[in-house]
């Protein structure tokens, strides 16, 4: 028999699901039962409802889509943090929340979890701002099709969804699903419009002498990074990729220049965005942090702006134009023009060795960065928390098959510590390193127990320099101070008799050296090294960066006209 969890939990596997996070409450617990029953449909533990927001957040980082299940109110209103986070970046994630029973709906009772009126609605009603499709099961036999458009909207539109279940209709029998490719059929393009889009494209990149290609961080929610790959060879360009998209194109392409982020770009590469007068931006997201507060912005006057579903250029918008497919139409439809090709040659720069510090001294960030660098390699994937992490994470460089995520856009601190958990439930074969601040780690640090749990084989570099760094380059106070912990010891007691986490701690480049070279021997759990570095020892990007946030945080109101 089919019930409405069994479909849900067939629909999961049908889209590529092996897993889904979940934390218990009474109002999904028969749902987690059903769900239970699904083969090769595993349950995956969190520690909160938030970290089980990222860390199914992580999960669809590396396979594309992913599902949190929890309780109502009190587990879901956490998790829409989470799930903020998700429609901010682009990752199809189904949130799954246990809701009241049906009976109770338009009665005059009171229920535990709710906030204490005879409104259960709040909760459907939040989660309409914060997903694409926002659905409550308050029938069986509706709840085929509800499940259908919230997870095939999901899917579609790259943006997670939400679906509410009364807890009494998670077993209630309901109709068969049907073939999944009615919920995930690809949306094509408009044919006559992609042609017109691809032809003023052509013609506007012909009329320029030095056309660039700039990557956002919607390339890989288009699924165009191969695409990406091919139009960037028939063009011959050069091609600066956002910060919030490193590894989206590959940085041993001869063709990659380097980070554009303004002021605190990679050498050479604001130089080749800025000098351009034919910028292509793809699935660039431009905010406040990403063009350094308002500093840096190609100008719409000379770029072709290729968003999601959306192509324009000075004088044309095309809406219904897939941007996978405009990539590949516009690769197979360019002219050659290379120019920014010879001018990269000139102006790139070989990356100078860096001196190994004595191995007593004092630790430095520098002197960590360096002994990262060889431990990324082609397999691994590199995630960097908001503080300096994004910027000693920005500073690797990525071999060929190398990833590297960031939450730039929804910037969560402690973000990476679930989102690594996910991540690395769903793609056992990377290797993990995790870089984050002392200030974040502290958000979320629990889940590194579901990671002794599951013996998942994560490096996390945590940098303590006993404060909000990030923040103090923005704006000090007492506020960016951080109550210090004893990190490694708090590995041990999330170990407490059956776990085999490891905590280690480095204060010299000596120290560092030992943890990571017992940090590769260690196996059946991750391991944490804690950094110790002053509170002052941080990249001069952030503070180029913190002090342009600064200003245009600071910028004062305009009088209304
Ligand atoms: O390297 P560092 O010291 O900058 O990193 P750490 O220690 O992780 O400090 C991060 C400081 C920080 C804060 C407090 N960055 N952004 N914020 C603001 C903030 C507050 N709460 C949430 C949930 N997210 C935020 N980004
Ligand atoms: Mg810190």
């Amino acid at each position: 028999m089919t019930t409405v969890g069994s479909y849900l939990a067939t629909r999961f596997s049908q889209i590529g699901l092996q897993h889904h996070f979940a934390v218990a409450g009474d109002y999904n617990l028969v749902l987690l039962d059903e769900l239970l029953k699904q083969p090769g449909l595993e349950q995956v533990y969190c520690s909160n409802e938030l970290n089980c927001g990222f860390s199914a957040e992580g999960y669809a980082r590396a396979n594309g889509a992913a599902a949190a299940v929890v309780t109502f109110s009190v587990g879901a209103l956490s998790a829409l943090n989470a799930i903020g986070g998700a429609y901010a970046e682009n990752l199809p994630v189904i949130l799954v929340s246990g809701a009241p029973n049906t009976n109770d709906r338009a009665s005059q009772h009171l229920l535990h979890h709710t906030i204490g009126t005879h409104d259960f609605g709040y909760q459907l009603e939040i989660a309409k701002k914060l997903t694409c499709a926002a659905v409550s099961i308050t029938s069986a036999e509706d709840a085929p099709a509800l499940i259908d458009h919230a997870i095939g909207t999901a899917l579609r539109e790259r943006k997670p969804a939400y679906i509410e279940i009364a807890c009494n209709l998670s077993a209630a029998a309901c109709a068969e699903p049907g073939p999944i490719s009615a919920v995930t059929g690809p949306e094509a393009s408009d044919p006559d419009t992609l042609a017109a889009a691809v032809d003023a494209a052509a013609a506007f990149l012909a009329g320029k002498q030095k056309p660039v290609i700039l990557v956002g961080s919607k390339l890989r929610a288009a699924g165009a990074e191969q695409e990406t790959v091919a139009l960037a060879e028939s063009l011959g360009c050069a091609v600066a990729v956002m910060a919030a998209a490193k590894s989206f194109f590959p940085e041993d392409h001869p063709q990659f220049a380097g980070i554009y982020w303004g002021e605190v770009s990679a050498p050479g590469a604001r130089e080749i965005v800025d000098w351009s007068d034919g910028v292509l931006c793809l699935g660039t997201v431009f905010n406040d942090y990403s063009t350094v507060g308002w500093t840096a912005q190609p100008s719409p006057a000379t770029s072709i702006v290729a968003d999601l579903q959306r192509v324009t250029l000075p004088g044309h918008d095309f809406s219904r134009v897939q941007l996978r497919e405009f990539v590949s139409a516009l690769a197979r439809k360019v002219e050659r023009r290379d120019a920014t090709m010879t001018e990269l040659a000139r102006i790139r720069s070989e990356p100078v060795p860096e001196p190994a510090a004595e191995p007593a001294a004092k630790l430095t960030r520098a002197e960590f960065v360096r002994q990262l660098r060889p431990l990324v390699t082609p397999d691994s994937t590199v995630f960097a928390e908001t503080g300096d992490s994004w910027f000693n994470g920005l500073k690797l460089h990525l071999p060929g098959g190398a990833r590297f995520e960031v939450e730039m856009q929804w910037g969560h601190i402690g973000w990476s510590v679930p989102s690594v958990f996910g991540y690395a439930v769903g793609a056992p074969e990377r290797k993990v390193i995790g870089l984050i601040g002392d200030g974040s780690f502290q958000l979320t640090a629990q889940e590194v127990a579901q990671m002794i749990r599951r013996k998942l084989p994560v490096l996390i570099f945590l940098m303590n320099n006993h404060g909000y760094t990030i923040e103090v380059e923005i704006h000090d106070g007492p506020y960016n101070n951080v109550k210090n912990w004893d990190y490694a010891g708090l590995i041990s007691a999330f170990n407490a008799d059956d776990g085999n986490g490891l905590g280690l701690r480095a204060t010299s480049g000596g120290e560092l050296a030992k943890a990571i070279e017992t940090a590769r021997s260690h196996t059946g759990g991750p391991v944490l090294i804690e950094v110790v570095i002053d509170r002052d020892d941080c990249t001069s990007d952030l503070i180029s960066w913190g002090k342009r946030v600064a200003a245009a945080n600071a910028r004062p109101p305009q009088p209304v006209r």
